[in-house]
């Protein structure tokens, strides 16, 4: 599994267009944790799924089938690459589960049970016992997310992240961003995101970010819905005052008890009578919120500061015993930093490394050169270097590779010298790690 993408600083604000009509999308990816697990286990697709709970004994899905194949038909080594060959039955069941994890997602087909996000996962087991279920893995989640996002910002660049599995995308001013209200855009990214990553997204179109929000969800999974002003009535006002994103469970109650159960009914009431019983910005909020008004902008990022490739092994590799796997991986990561930055059109002068050893502890370690450098060859060299300074007897879980305090390419004067980094940096520190030091160094 790879991670990467660049690190943004918060910055830039991009202040609404008047002309042509703004068109805003909400994107939100669908049953996100459960289907990027279901990418692995292709075998599990259709069926319920629930996604929760810390790593168990008996999901030790290896140990079984080996316990079930005693000839050696699995291996730890073909493990990884036969996922999808593993036998429906051999997943671990949320039957009798006891404890008090909760769910972090369900697949569509667990949902029709009455299984959803932030349920205990007794419950669950209560409302059916034969979904399947599987630990979470947030490393593999984030990774889908940079891809996801990595694919929009390439189509729509001005968008606004809104945590792992949704953005904001301005789609006012993007080419075709304006066809049918914005559908054949939506279209183009979803199509985009699946032929990329196979993962499926829900997307709305409306005039701003509040009824965007709310129109993601009126055709999930794997649809779009198109929001105009007009359709403030007919399709917004009937809906819970809850839909309105900002309307906590706290405020549904105090609304409720007014008699107000719909956005319509919301919409009804006099703005000085919602600042008087809810206060004066957020009473006149409310009703702004009613009436489908939202002036926020889409805030992206701006330039990225860093940008960086990991990979969780399948299996804990050894510096000793997997030095030639691990050196190629070293040397592609290094490679994927370096087109990202010349793909983006970005140089750094720092240059890192991150591990994660089995134990899930994780290091890192940088080193800034006087230049500035997209090249594969030189960051792998300094990589390298940053190496000797970690703990390399452990096993390890995950290798990242990052390369920071980016510039635009070509905005800094070559320098003379190029190793003049020997002055600028301490010489790496002592390493007691004996045998494993010259690692990734020599080849
Ligand atoms: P959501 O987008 O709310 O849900 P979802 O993507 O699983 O399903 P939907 O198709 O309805 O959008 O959340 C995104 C991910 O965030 C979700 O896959 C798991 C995680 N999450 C939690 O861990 N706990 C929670 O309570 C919720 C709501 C989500
Ligand atoms: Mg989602
Ligand atoms: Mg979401």
């Amino acid at each position: 599994m790879n991670g990467h993408g660049p690190r943004y600083a918060l910055g830039v604000t991009t202040a609404p267009t008047a002309c042509p009509v703004r068109r805003i999308a909400h994107l939100d990816m669908d049953a996100f944790y459960a289907s990027c697990e279901l990418l692995r286990y292709p075998q599990l697709k259709g069926l319920p799924v629930v996604i929760g709970g810390g790593r168990r004994k008996e999901d030790d899905l290896l140990g079984k089938l080996q316990a079930a194949y005693p000839e050696g038909e699995w291996t730890e080594d073909s493990f990884a690459d036969r996922l999808a060959e593993i036998p429906v039955n051999f997943f671990p069941r949320i039957e009798g589960y006891t404890g008090r994890g909760v769910i972090t997602t369900a697949t569509y087909a667990a949902r029709q049970f009455g299984i959803g996000s932030a349920m205990g996962l007794m419950k669950a087991a209560k409302l059916c016992p034969q979904a399947i279920l599987l630990p979470v893995d947030f490393e593999r989640y984030r990774h889908y997310s940079r891809s996801f996002k990595d694919i929009i910002t390439d189509i729509a660049p001005v968008m606004e992240n809104r945590g792992v599995d949704e953005v904001y995308i301005d789609f006012t001013d993007v080419p075709g961003g304006q066809r049918e209200g914005g559908r054949v855009l939506a279209r183009l990214i979803q199509k985009c995101i699946f032929d990329a990553t196979g993962l499926t997204c829900s997307v709305g179109v409306a005039p701003n970010k509040l009824l965007a929000k709310m129109a993601s969800e009126f055709n999930k999974p794997n649809g779009i819905s198109i929001v105009h002003e007009a359709d403030l009535r007919p399709l917004i006002w009937p809906l819970a005052c809850r839909k309105i994103n900002g309307i906590g469970p706290k405020a549904d109650v105090k609304l409720q008890s007014h008699g107000i159960q719909t956005i319509g009914e919301l919409a009804a009431r006099e703005p000085h009578w919602l600042i008087e019983n809810f206060g004066k910005s957020h009473g006149a909020w409310l009703h702004a919120a009613a009436w489908g008004r939202d002036e926020r902008p889409v805030e992206t990022e701006s330039e990225p500061v860093s940008m960086s490739r990991e990979t969780t092994f399948e299996r804990d590799l050894h510096a000793v015993r997997d030095r030639a796997e691990l050196g190629a991986v070293f040397t592609r990561l290094c490679q994927q930093v370096a087109a990202d930055l010349q793909r983006k059109g970005y140089e750094g002068r720092t240059i890192g490394i991150k591990l994660r050893y089995d134990n899930f502890q994780a290091v890192t370690r940088d080193q800034s050169l006087s230049d500035y450098t997209a090249d594969a060859q030189r960051i792998r060299q300094v990589a390298g270097q940053t190496l000797k300074r970690v703990d390399l007897t452990r096993r390890i879980r995950l290798l990242g590779v990052r390369v920071g305090s980016l510039v635009k390419a070509g905005t800094v004067p070559a320098q003379g010298a190029t190793y003049s980094e020997a002055i600028a940096n301490p010489p790496p520190q002592a390493n007691d790690h004996g045998q494993t030091q010259l690692l990734f160094f020599d080849d």
